[in-house]
């Protein structure tokens, strides 16, 4: 029985992980950080059933004695290094640690890995904010696009990949990254601009709230689901070379088109319902994101099975039964 350690496994992309691994036949171990409300720190889990199926250890990706005797005590055959301050605008309110969790956090996860299992295989959770605004002249961004991020939590994620790539190549290791898109579910956070609007809207027609603010409506994303975005990550890490995979749709959708679509999905129009609110604007802001996935899709064989459609509708449905 292979042995998997996931950082971040009380996470949106942990718990499908983990569900993903599970049916494989893995034994699965993760990293919770502890909180206040003992609730709160396994919540995904917990609602999910998980917690009998996965062994869970206290550790922080900042307090390395607690990596090493998580590592030591759990010998993993696979590292998933997912835990993240994995939110853009929050990013600018607290640079410095998004910086130490983002970038140094993976530092520590590959010191660890190197000393400890240096025979094991290595994932890094690396994003498309890593790009910033740089676009290909055919408007896709690719392995070969240059990234010049534009948020704290983009320059932490440039120096993870990074670190992945050097430790590979200097000391022989097989560590991989996974160049994810957005990608979302009905587990996303909700203060996530898709969960945010389908929850609002959800709210709206329900007559449990008036109105919605937001942001920028005019950015564009990639959106995947988390759910097709975990097998890739399996894939990327079984693939016979450590490498680098973009995972993407290829389909890009502005956040004025998400509002049109999911408002009308419940029979409503965006226009009445949602106001703009500063807030919400980031001091710079990532414009444009259409992934180049061709990669994984030819040398991993992987298909996403989701449409932006069918991911709405799921999440749709979770607010319906919870509110
Ligand atoms: P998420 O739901 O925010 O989960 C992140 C997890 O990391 C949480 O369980 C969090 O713990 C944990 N964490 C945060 N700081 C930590 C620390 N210092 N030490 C240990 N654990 C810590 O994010 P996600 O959507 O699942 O994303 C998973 C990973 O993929 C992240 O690295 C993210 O940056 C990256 N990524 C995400 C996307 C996307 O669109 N979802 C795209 C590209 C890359 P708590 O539960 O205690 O807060
Ligand atoms: O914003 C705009 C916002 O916070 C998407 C993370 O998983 O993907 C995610 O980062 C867009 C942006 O995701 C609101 O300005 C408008 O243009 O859902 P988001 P993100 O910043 O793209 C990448 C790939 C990651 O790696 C990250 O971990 O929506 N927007 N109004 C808003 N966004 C939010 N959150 N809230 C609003 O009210």
């Amino acid at each position: 029985m292979k042995k998997a350690l996931i950082t971040g496994i009380a996470g949106q992309d942990g718990s499908y992980l983990s569900e993903h691994l599970l049916s494989l036949g893995y034994e699965v171990h993760g990293i919770v950080r502890r909180h206040s409300v003992a609730e709160n720190q396994n919540h995904r889990l917990d609602k999910l059933g998980l917690n009998e199926h996965v062994h869970t250890h206290y550790g922080d990706l900042l307090d390395y004695p607690s990596l090493v005797r998580i590592t030591q005590e759990v010998q993993p055959d696979e590292i998933y290094n997912l835990g993240a301050m994995s939110h853009v605008r929050v990013s600018f309110d607290m640079p410095s640690f998004t910086i130490q969790t983002n970038a140094l956090g993976v530092l520590n996860m590959l010191e660890v890995y190197r000393t400890l299992v240096p025979n094991a295989k290595f994932y890094q959770a690396s994003s498309s904010e890593m790009f910033g605004n740089s676009v290909d002249d055919d408007g896709v961004q690719r392995l070969t696009t240059p990234m010049n991020p534009v948020s704290p939590y983009g320059c932490a994620k440039v120096m993870g990949y990074n670190l992945v790539r050097h430790y590979r190549h200097a000391y022989k290791l097989h560590a991989c990254n996974g160049i994810l898109f957005n990608h979302e579910s009905p587990r996303r956070g909700s203060n996530f601009v898709t969960n945010k609007v389908v929850k609002g809207a959800v709210s709206i027609k329900k007559g449990l709230q008036d109105k919605l603010e937001l942001g920028n409506m005019d950015s564009y994303r990639d959106w995947g689901h988390s759910k097709d975005y975990v097998r890739a990550m399996h894939m990327i890490i079984n693939h016979d070379e450590p490498d680098e995979f973009i995972v993407a749709t290829g389909e890009t959708h502005s956040v004025r088109d998400l509002c049109e679509q999911v408002f009308s999905k419940l029979d409503m129009d965006y226009r009445d319902y949602i106001v703009q609110n500063p807030k919400y604007m980031r001091p710079e802001e990532l414009k444009y994101l259409k992934g180049d996935s061709s990669k994984s899709r030819k040398v991993l064989g992987w298909e996403p099975e989701y449409t932006f459609s069918s991911m709405l509708d799921e999440m749709i449905e979770r607010w319906e039964r919870e509110l």
